[in-house]
């Protein structure tokens, strides 16, 4: 099998970042509903980072598997401060669907360049995003019925407070 170009590896090594910057937002999302005492969105948001830790070591371990060559970069400051719960979900999706345009275009990419494998492993990213996107909307659309009712906040804090951690794909076999 051919090794990675080194475009695509430059482009698969800012896509690891991008992930674990996902992290970090949605690290930063779980410390604002802590503080707001929202514990079961602050649930959400833990777990949401951990999956974004995955997704970045999927790609990392492919890299590799390659025989590409992974290479860090920064990671920026996330956002501290939310006006509200529904600012906070909404950001949330904002940066999922920037997300799903990088997978987009990495795809195309791996496109460009006929190389399958890459195609491959992007599908799962693709269809990963359409739930990311979906989830997070869920959300917004949900905060947006609750409006000022804190009894009804509660009760979503509540709800999302249930989410289960995904299965690890690693552990089926
Ligand atoms: Fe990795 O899916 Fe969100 O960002």
């Amino acid at each position: 099998m051919p090794s990675l170009s080194k475009r695509l590896e430059k482009a698969l090594n800012e896509q690891i970042v991008r992930e674990l910057e996902s992290a970090y937002v949605y690290l930063s999302m779980c410390a604002y509903f802590e503080a707001q005492n929202l514990r079961g969105m602050a649930h959400w948001m833990r777990l949401q980072a951990q999956e974004e830790i995955k997704h970045a070591m999927k790609i990392f371990d492919f890299v590799n598997d390659r025989g590409g060559r992974v290479e860090l970069g920064a990671i920026e400051k996330p956002p501290v401060e939310f006006k509200s719960p529904l600012e906070a979900f909404q950001k949330a999706l904002a940066h999922e669907q920037k997300i799903t345009k990088c997978i987009n275009d990495l795809y195309d990419l791996a496109d460009d360049e006929d190389d399958y494998p890459t195609e491959v492993m992007l599908q799962w990213f693709i269809d990963e995003q359409v739930e990311e996107e979906k989830s997070a909307s869920e959300v917004v659309e949900q905060l947006k019925l609750v409006g000022d009712n804190g009894a009804g906040l509660l009760v979503l804090d509540q709800k999302l407070g249930q989410r289960q951690p995904e299965e690890d794909e690693d552990d089926e076999d």
